[in-house]
C-alpha cells in the first residue's frame, strides 16, 4: 500500500468517513551547508521523492485528533487547550510529547495566524510517512509540512510557503523542544524538481540552483546507516551553544558574520574546541558559496571535493560524524564516488555520495562490503533526485 493510501485508510478506520483531502510534503537531503542554518548562514538542500501524507478533514466540534501509521494510539486535544499544552513561554515541559507534538505543535503555531481562532473547526488528521524516520532525511519537517498544508487549507488561512516553513520550525523548536534551524522546513516547503534550494538563512531569501546531475551522467546515492539520530538530545544542542559562544567571543550577531580570513585571529581568542566548532561553520559557509559557484561555472562534476571537504570538517572539527558515516563516506570514495559526506544533523542518519550512474553498482557493493567488514548492520541504499514541495494530492 502506498503511504497516501495508508493515510486515507487510517483516516477512514478512525473516523468512519472519507477525508476532505490528502496533503503531502517531502523529506530532504542537504547537498552541503551543515549546521550553518542556525548560524544565519547558507545551505543547499533539496526535497526528495519520499513524502509524508496527511489525510484530514474538519470536525463538528473544536477538538483535534491526530493518528499515524507509525504509532498505535490516537491523541486528541481541544483547540482551546493548545496554549496550555505547549506552555513554552513559561519554560514548562509540554504535556504532549513524542510524535503527536509535531502535528499538534503545528496546529498550535498556526493559531497565531488565525484572525478568529475562536471560530476554527476541529480537525481529524491521519498521517503516514514515506520518509524513513530517524534517517536524517527530515521526516519531522515532512510531517510538519504535510500537516501545515492541510490545516492551512482547512482553516482557510491562506499562508504562503515561507510562513508555513516558519510555522513548522516554531512547532519543532517550541512544541517539540528541538533547537533546530529552518533549513529542513524551507527545503520541504520550497522543493522543486531538478533544482536544489540555495537559501540564505538570515534573510530567508532563496533561489533554485539547477544541479544537472542526470545530464552529467551522475546520481546522488543516499546511504542510510540505520543508526538513529535525535535532535532534541545532547550533541545538537551542545554544538549550537558552542557556536553561540564563539559568536559572542568574536562580538558578532552570528557566525555568518565571520570570514575565513578572520579565523587566524579567532584561534587566539577561544579554547580549542570552540575554535574548531567556529572553523567548521565559517569554512562550511564558504563551501556552500563555492559549490553554488562551481555548479554554475563548471557543472556538478566540479563539486565532489567540496562535499568531501565538508565531511572532513564535520568529522574532525564539528565532531558530529559516527563510525558508520565515516565508513560509508570512505567506502564510497574508494569505489570512485566524486564526493561524499554525511548529511543532516549528524550523530547517525545518512551519508550521501555523488556517483557516476554507471558506477552505482560498484559503489553500492563497496559500501555494503565495508559495513559487513566493520560488523555494522547493512545500510539502506537508494538514489534521490530533487523533487516537488508540498501539494494537495486528493
Ligand atoms: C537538522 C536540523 F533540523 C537543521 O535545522 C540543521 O541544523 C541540520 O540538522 C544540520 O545542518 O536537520
Amino acid at each position: 500500500m502506498t503511504s497516501q493510501d495508508a493515510a486515507r485508510t487510517l483516516f477512514h478506520a478512525v473516523t468512519g468517513t472519507s477525508p476532505a483531502g490528502i496533503w503531502s510534503a517531502p523529506g530532504r537531503v542537504n547537498l552541503i551547508g551543515e549546521h550553518t542554518d542556525y548560524n544565519e548562514g547558507f545551505v543547499l538542500p533539496f526535497a526528495i521523492p519520499q513524502r509524508t501524507y496527511a489525510a484530514a478533514g474538519p470536525r463538528a466540534d473544536r477538538r483535534i485528533r491526530v493518528t499515524s501509521t507509525f504509532t498505535a494510539e490516537a491523541v486528541e486535544v481541544a483547540i482551546d487547550d493548545l496554549d496550555r499544552l505547549f506552555p513554552t513561554a513559561s519554560g514548562a515541559v509540554p504535556a504532549v510529547t513524542e510524535w503527536a507534538a509535531y502535528p499538534l505543535g503545528v496546529a498550535w503555531a498556526l493559531l497565531a495566524h488565525a484572525p478568529d481562532a475562536g471560530a476554527l473547526p476541529g480537525l481529524d488528521i491521519a498521517l503516514s510517512s514515506g520518509v524513513p524516520v530517524g534517517a536524517g532525511l527530515s521526516s519531522s519537517a515532512a510531517i510538519e509540512g504535510a500537516t501545515a498544508s492541510a490545516i492551512n487549507d482547512l482553516w482557510s488561512l491562506g499562508l504562503d510557503a515561507v510562513t508555513l516553513a516558519q510555522v513548522g520550525r516554531r512547532a519543532e523548536n517550541e512544541a517539540v523542544g528541538a533547537p533546530t534551524g529552518i533549513m529542513d522546513q524551507m527545503a520541504s516547503m520550497l522543493g522543486q524538481p531538478d533544482a536544489a534550494l540555495f537559501l540564505d538563512c538570515r534573510s530567508l531569501v532563496s533561489r533554485p540552483v539547477p544541479l544537472g546531475f542526470t545530464d552529467s551522467g551522475l546520481e546522488l546515492l543516499v546511504i542510510d546507516t540505520r543508526v538513529m539520530h535525535a535532535h532534541s538530545t545532547g550533541g545538537y544542542r551542545e554544538r549550537r551553544e558552542s557556536c553561540e559562544r564563539g559568536a559572542a567571543i568574536l562580538g558578532v550577531p552570528a557566525l555568518r558574520d565571520v570570514q575565513v580570513d578572520d579565523l587566524d585571529r579567532a584561534a587566539g581568542l577561544m579554547d580549542d574546541v570552540t575554535f574548531r566548532r567556529v572553523r567548521h561553520i565559517v569554512t562550511e559557509n564558504q563551501r556552500v558559496l563555492d559549490t553554488v559557484d562551481a555548479l554554475a561555472a563548471r557543472g556538478p562534476r566540479a563539486i565532489g571535493e567540496l562535499l568531501t571537504a565538508s565531511h572532513a570538517s564535520m568529522r574532525d572539527d564539528f565532531e558530529i560524524s559516527a563510525p558508520e558515516l565515516d565508513v560509508a563516506v570512505d567506502a564510497a570514495l574508494s569505489a570512485g564516488a566524486l564526493g561524499a559526506r554525511m548529511t543532516g544533523g549528524g550523530f547517525g542518519g545518512s551519508a550521501i555520495a555523488l556517483i557516476d550512474h554507471d558506477r552505482s553498482e560498484q559503489v553500492a557493493e563497496s559500501v555494503r562490503a565495508a559495513f559487513a567488514a566493520s560488523g555494522f548492520d547493512a545500510p539502506h541504499l537508494f538514489t534521490v533526485a530533487p523533487s516537488a514541495g508540498p501539494r494537495r494530492d486528493a
